[in-house]
């Protein structure tokens, strides 16, 4: 089981960025994986090491960080046996120093300590999710319901709306069932945005990026697709929404600015913004309603809708169990989000996942806009009992090797 050869390389993404790939040898068995990267990235996530060469790919590059893989990881971690993850995540933690793994990067420590449990799994002959399970004590009982952000707004695409995702969440069945109906009424909102005129062509997560007149307008043609399609809003399906205000808070004037909806909202009372949509739509999910460092706004927001939705914390938990552990104490939000490459090894996302556990957050594991057809997050939604998950839309195939993996998961589990 001792790993023996270590190699990582620069590979592109779905957005055509520099992305890490390593693969960790024992003996002639291997095991690779890749790195995904954000772009509405929360000030407080570990570092992502970019070469800043502007020469390659705008400064984008990745081989300073596989250089730290392959010089200095792996003599680091070279003939310890790889079901010791924990020993090896801690030495690259040492290894590193820092707060925020700026030395090494979270990308190259995150795809050692990927494809290290991965190929821990293959030498225990172990599908990923049963040794996950196993190692982090978990028995695998049902499959995450998807989170399909079908229409692109924010950072993600160009159609002028300020929430980042809107989701459609079917709440019926099985996971097969769910992603059928994913999908039929994702092909139900092509064509009737197509009738409308508007554009079809598809944002960095696979949603539509229409450019419609409001916020409101996109939960609207949500509302519209489930029925052409033949669901029942409220009891097939429900709706969310990322805001990731973080973007359009506007810190000197201390304002959300939904420009789109044309109005301002204080953090006292930008809750009333999404409380006006809740009345109107079953909203299940409302992630990061407030920015990252709105302490103030997140606690109106979970004093006053916190009992009807899921107040998901992105940016202002960053998968941090020291974060997590300040929400905890100031009662904010009621599920985290869970992204490996925002705290950058294996170990510490499972402690994250667990404290929130522990205090009764749910969880919500979820992809990042930038991604490969790595689908190791499927495999970790399901061995730590994630009651959701978001991997984009039912399309582009980044995001469907998630989706078809918790597929083949539950083809096994039954
Ligand atoms: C988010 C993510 C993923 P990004 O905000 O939740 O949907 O976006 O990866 O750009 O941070
Ligand atoms: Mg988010």
């Amino acid at each position: 089981m001792k790993i023996t050869k270590i190699e990582a390389m620069e590979v592109l993404d779905s957005r055509g960025n520099p992305t890490v790939q390593t693969t960790v040898w024992s003996g002639d068995v291997s095991a690779t994986a890749s790195v995904p990267s954000g772009a509405s990235t929360g000030i407080h996530e570990a570092l992502e090491l970019r070469d800043g060469d502007k020469k390659r790919y705008g400064g984008q590059g990745v081989l300073k960080a596989c250089h730290n893989v392959n010089d200095k990881i792996f003599p680091a971690i070279k003939g310890i046996s790889s079901d010791k993850q924990e020993k090896i995540d801690n030495i690259m933690l040492e290894l590193d120093g820092t707060d925020n793994k700026a030395k090494l990067g979270a990308n190259a420590i995150l795809s050692v300590s990927l494809a290290v449990a991965r190929l821990a799994a293959k030498r225990q002959k172990l599908e990923l999710f049963s040794y996950l399970a196993k190692v982090y004590g978990y028995e695998p009982k049902s499959l995450p319901t998807p989170f399909f952000n079908v229409i692109n707004g924010g950072k993600h695409a160009d159609s002028g709306l300020d929430i980042q995702e809107f989701f459609i969440i079917p709440l019926k069945g099985s996971f097969a069932n769910k992603l059928r109906m994913g999908s039929e009424v994702y092909h139900a909102l092509k064509n009737q945005l197509a009738s409308h005129g508007l554009t079809v062509s598809v944002g960095d997560e696979g949603g539509f990026a229409p450019k419609l007149p409001s916020n409101e307008d996109a939960l609207k043609q949500l509302e519209t697709a489930i029925k052409t399609a033949k669901y029942k809003l409220g009891t097939e399906f429900a709706l969310g929404m990322d805001a990731a205000s973080s973007e359009f808070f506007d810190e000197k004037k201390g304002e959300y600015e939904f420009k789109a909806s044309k109005i301002s909202a204080k953090p006292s009372n930008v809750y009333q913004v999404y409380k006006k949509w809740l009345n109107k739509y079953p909203l299940m999910a409302i992630e990061d309603g407030c920015a990252e460092d709105d302490f103030l706004g997140w606690k109106f927001l979970t004093q006053n809708l916190g009992a009807q939705t899921l107040l998901i914390g992105d940016d202002v938990f960053v998968t941090n169990p020291g974060r997590i552990q300040m929400g905890i104490t100031q009662k904010i939000a009621n599920a985290v989000l869970i992204k490996v490459n925002q705290i950058g090894t294996l170990t510490e996302t499972l402690q994250a996942i667990k404290l929130a556990q522990k205090n009764n957050y749910k969880i919500v594991i979820s992809h990042r806009s930038g991604e490969t057809s790595d689908s190791f997050i499927s495999d970790l939604a399901v061995a730590v009992n994630a009651e959701y998950m978001k991997s984009g839309a039912p399309c582009r195939g980044e995001r469907l090797a998630k989706y078809n993996r918790l597929l083949e998961i539950e083809a096994k589990l039954n």
